[in-house]
């Protein structure tokens, strides 16, 4: 039976492309977990199994799988290190118990990896460092550690060196028992230690006795006094320095080969913590309880994955949902490997289960005792930060994609779409481009719904600068039945509402009673379209103040109609202008990216309002900026600072758009006039 002591969480992080998913395969097949060793670019993965992932050999979602080592059962959560599915990483962070940062031993420290760093420092997770693909030409694994350690400070401890020969990883030398090993087939087997490595074994071990030293006041003592740890002072010291976060040990290997995988699973046996001493409070005593922190949904339907909080887990459960206020009926509890579910009996505390066709539960949620009043935090997600308007192609697909897009967001928290009443777009905003691609990729494959996307229309607005006095006059009284309106208005802007205010200032009857809510109809029907762009009139005040009518040939018709001539005639002569939305932004990028961002804003018409410096050499810049011109900052944005920039854009008001932009958007709206004519 597996004790809550035996489990590890672990989560797999860093930069997009650095060896994550080949990595846990190779941890899967070193293990036999899986029969055969799958490769991302021939999309035979356990952990990439979903068509877009085999499609763009990129991971999109987080996958947790079980590895079995060393009498523990570790949760490996592989993770995409591509910035837009940052969201999957969060789920599977909230629940691990330490961190993996994958980095390639030739590209060293990335934005990705810092990213991981701080995602972990953040959670005050423990972290491993693995540095990947020793087997590729120009990998130095020596320099990718120098910077790990200039960059994270001296907590970044060796614990193990690879042979080389020549250019080629043909084993490695376990520095705390002073042993060479290499892989023979899925063995480690003993090698003689290679010559002329002594001195540079020696500089490792020094670094790692002193890190060692410090995390006990008995082991700082025989330091001073010059005597060397044992096995287990080493084993015991690292482990106490891993879960306080004084010392992060480096493996390495190829996940190819196989070459350092058993020994990193050995590292995370013994060093990392049990979710006992983990990030999360639970108690394996306690009634039954479960975080859920990551949900799929195909088409063998839904399936909840959850961390068991307390107590054990059985398929007979009853448990309820603290947020629904629902109960819900486990039925089916499963083990997951990539595509391939086993049904279990249990998932004692701390460990990682999925159940199937949960009704009224999703991601973040507790699942309690009834009875029971614990409720675990959630997940934080990003806010969304990339909008396209989305478009069926065939006529009538809309109602297909709201509904695709409900599906989608079941697994996905981390995009919105919103009916636009204003620009009758459906606009879809999601974490980057590639996001919103994949999206709609998926949206055709899953849902069989075709799309496109267009730049989303900006929400203009239209407004007077200047009060005048018109003449609205319909009249048709050629034979039979004649049409007679007049009305005489006064337009005028006003602050006090968006919405239209209408008066009436008539002496004596010249319009009748009874046709006044005809005219002020008509002039609501008209402040839709603005008479410069077709955008909406808003802040604008009209009072009735004369007129005329006819005994029989007036009607609300004619006078509705009469409102409207008095409504092109005066807002023309009333000076309109064109309004934009403007949005306050806040951008938090690095110091030395400080120049570009700024000048870019200039570039957007921007205004910067601030810079404050916040902690780790990071920026903050306030600014007010037109949304108009903020579509694709999100990727430009990422660009300038290869991804270690971050923003948040709310619209905060409408404010006059300058002249020559104002007239670049009466040009556009007369060629898509034209267009739809
Ligand atoms: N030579 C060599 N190539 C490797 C090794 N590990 C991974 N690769 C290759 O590197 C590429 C990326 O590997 P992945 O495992 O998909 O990397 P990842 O970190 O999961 O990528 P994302 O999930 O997209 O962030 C693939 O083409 C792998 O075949 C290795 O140890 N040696
Ligand atoms: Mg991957």
């Amino acid at each position: 039976m597996l004790k809550t002591e035996n489990i590890r969480n672990v989560c797999v992080m860093g930069h997009g492309g650095d060896g994550k998913t080949s990595l846990v395969e190779s941890l899967l097949y070193v293990t036999k977990g899986t029969d055969r060793l799958g490769k991302v670019t021939d999309g035979t993965t356990v952990c990439d199994f979903d068509p877009e992932e085999i499609k763009r050999q990129i991971s999109i979602s987080s996958t947790p799988v079980p590895v079995e080592y060393g009498g523990c059962k570790l949760n490996i959560m592989d993770t995409p290190g591509y910035f837009d599915f940052e969201g999957e990483v969060l789920q599977c962070l909230r629940v691990a118990d330490a961190g993996v940062i994958v980095l390639t031993a030739k590209g060293g420290v990335q934005v990705g990896t810092e990213k991981a760093w701080k995602r972990l420092s953040d959670r005050k997770l423990s972290k491993v460092f693995y540095i990947s693909k020793i087997d590729e030409e120009n990998a130095d694994y020596m320099k990718a550690f120098g910077e790990l350690r200039e960059k994270f400070g001296i907590s970044v401890c060796p614990v193990l060196m690879p042979i080389m020969n020549g250019d080629k990883m043909t084993g490695i030398v376990d520095i705390i028992r002073k042993k060479a090993m290499r892989m023979n087939g899925l063995t480690r087997e003993e090698i003689p230690m290679p010559a002329g490595i002594d001195g540079q074994i020696e500089e490792l071990r020094a670094m790692l006795s002193e890190s060692v030293a410090e995390t006990s006041e008995e082991y700082m003592e025989k330091f001073f006094e010059g005597e060397e740890f044992t096995e287990e002072e080493f084993v015991a010291g690292i482990r106490t320095g891993v879960r306080e976060g004084s010392i992060c040990p480096v493996f390495c290997g190829c996940a190819l080969t196989g070459i350092g995988s058993m020994t990193l699973l050995q590292g995370l046996v013994d060093y990392a913590p049990s979710p006992l001493d983990g990030h999360d409070k639970i108690d394996p005593a306690g009634k039954p309880s479960a975080l859920v922190f990551k949900t799929v949904s195909d088409q063998y339907g839904k399936f909840s994955f959850f961390k068991a909080m307390s107590g054990t887990i059985t398929p007979d459960l009853t448990l309820e949902n603290p947020r629904s206020e629902q109960r819900e009926k486990l039925g089916h509890i499963y083990s997951v490997k990539g595509k391939k579910n086993t049904e279990v009996t249990e998932v004692v505390c701390g460990d990682i289960g999925a159940v199937s066709k949960l009704v009224a539960t999703r991601t973040g949620d507790t699942l309690r005792d009834p009875g029971s009043d614990v409720v675990y935090d959630g997940i934080e997600f990003p806010e969304p930060c990339y909008s396209m308007a989305i478009l069926p192609i065939a006529k009538g697909g809309e109602e297909k994609i709201a509904s695709g897009l409900t599906r989608l967001a079941e697994e996905d928290p981390t995009f919105t779409v919103v009916n636009n009443a204003e620009t009758h777009q459906m606009v879809l905003s999601g974490m980057g481009d590639i996001h919103i691609d994949v999206l709609r990729s998926k949206l055709k494959s899953k849902f069989g719904t075709d799309t496109t996307l267009e730049v989303p229309r900006v929400a203009y607005r239209e407004k007077i600068r200047k009060k005048v006095k018109v003449q609205g006059k319909h009249k048709k009284q050629s034979g039979g039945h004649g049409q007679y309106g007049d009305v005489w208005i006064e337009f005028e802007p006003q602050e006090e509402s968006e919405d239209l205010i209408f008066e009436v200032n008539i002496f004596g009857g010249s319009v009748p009673k009874n046709f006044h809510p005809a005219v002020e109809k008509g002039l609501r029907e008209c402040i839709t379209k603005g008479v410069l762009a077709g955008y909406p009139v808003v802040g604008l005040k009209a009072t009735l103040v004369d007129g005329s009518y006819h005994e029989v040939d007036s009607s609300e018709m004619a006078f509705k109609t009469a409102a409207s001539l008095a409504y092109k005639a005066g807002l023309a002569q009333a000076n309109p202008v064109i309004m934009e939305p403007i949005g306050s932004l806040k951008v938090y990028i690095p110091d030395s990216n400080l120049g570009d961002i700024i000048g870019d804003m200039n570039k957007r018409r921007g205004r910067v309002l601030g810079m404050t410096p916040i902690e780790g050499g990071m920026q903050q810049v306030d600014a007010e900026v037109p949304m108009a011109e903020m579509t694709t900052y999100s990727i430009d944005l990422r660009s300038m600072t290869q991804g270690r920039g971050s923003f948040s854009l709310k619209f905060e008001r409408y404010e006059e758009a300058p002249a020559n932009v104002q007239e670049k958007i009466v040009e556009e709206a007369k060629l898509s006039d034209e267009g739809d004519n």
